[in-house]
């Protein structure tokens, strides 16, 4: 990686942890166990993809418009929170004994192992429900905060935010649930310890892995401002990085350790999963996740009238997840 972005990336990263840390409830009431464990869960660190692409995402396209950045700056942060939140819930439920039973995550003991099962699931149920809160409540203190004129914004301006911020919203939602990582979960599950044929590999990795990595993208560019025709390049990007990341994560599983990875190694093998490099073997996994990292790099330089910092940000975010070890 080069040292320049190495740096930034150090930099962004813990700038988004921040946001995210600021997104996290308080732990207090009757139900603090809960609460307790959402923050363990999110707290525990993880690479912050998702929440780094939408905002650069975002950044490409935001200052077109004089304005927008003011007002919808606090409710891309919240999208930020909401997407961490919903992929680490997925986390929590993926790692349960129902599913594959890891005890580790991120380092540290996976959310079932640490509060037991009934909490672990709640701890991913919990976060689930409260990314859609959350971007809901800071959606309306904007709203509220904006509307009157007052404050430069005119009522024309707003609708066209609103109408950002919904599709935004239904991005999220449909990427995450049945149509989206949800629904490859299920194939996942349910074809475990069976052959694969490519189209059902492609199925799952491009819906539970890609899915979210697309809304990431498309989110903070429809909150950017982004046309649907630029909306539509980025989800064809999101999914090229979406199925490199997933065979990525399958090679670090065959040949990473645990103190690297921060979770269980070989797991794949021990729950009788079929996988691109079980399938291919190491070697043309690797030129798998090489070629589709370059494609993606490439239609990322091709981007028409964006941010060029951000542009490159993304590109060198797009290099480095192919060369990752974690
Ligand atoms: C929560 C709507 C909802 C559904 C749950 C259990 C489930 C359905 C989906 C599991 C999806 C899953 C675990 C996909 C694997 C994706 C993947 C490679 C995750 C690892 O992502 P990283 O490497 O993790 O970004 P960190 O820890 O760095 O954040």
């Amino acid at each position: 990686m080069k040292m320049a972005f190495s740096h930034e990336l150090d930099e962004t990263v813990r700038s988004v942890n921040e946001i995210i840390k600021k997104g996290i409830p308080e732990v207090k009431g009757l139900q603090s166990t809960v609460l307790d464990s959402m923050d363990y869960s999110v707290e525990a660190g993880g690479k912050r993809i998702r929440p780094l692409m939408i905002l650069k995402s975002y950044e490409l396209y935001r200052d077109r418009t004089s304005g927008r950045d003011e007002f919808m700056l606090p409710v891309v942060h919240s999208f930020m929170c909401a997407m961490e939140m919903i992929h680490t819930s997925s986390l929590c439920h993926d790692d349960l004994p129902c599913m594959d039973g890891d005890k580790y995550r991120r380092g540290r003991e996976s959310t079932w192992f640490k509060y037991g099962e009934a909490m672990g699931t709640l701890c991913g149920d919990a976060l689930l429900m409260y990314a859609p809160e959350i971007v809901a409540k800071a959606y309306k203190k904007q709203l509220s905060e904006y509307s009157g004129g007052d404050k430069g914004i005119t009522q024309e301006e707003l609708n066209a935010y609103s109408l950002s911020f919904v599709r935004a919203l239904d991005i999220l939602m449909e990427k995450s649930g049945v149509y989206g990582m949800l629904g490859g979960q299920v194939v996942d599950v349910e074809m475990t310890g069976k052959p694969l044929t490519d189209e059902q590999l492609m199925f799952i990795y491009k819906l539970k892995t890609g899915a979210l990595l697309q809304a990431s993208l498309m989110i903070g560019a429809v909150l950017g401002g982004a046309k649907d025709e630029e909306l539509k390049r980025l989800e064809d990007i999101g999914e090229k990085i979406g199925v490199a990341f997933q065979i990525q994560d399958d090679i670090l599983d065959e040949t990473s350790t645990v103190e690297v990875l921060g979770k269980p190694i070989h797991s794949d093998d021990e729950n009788n999963k079929t996988t691109y490099v079980s399938i291919y073997g190491l070697s043309d996994a690797h030129k798998e996740v090489e070629s589709l990292s370059k494609k993606a790099i490439d239609e990322l330089k091709n981007l028409p009238d964006v941010n060029d910092q951000s542009r490159e940000f993304l590109m060198n975010l797009t290099d480095m997840l192919i060369n990752r070890k974690k």
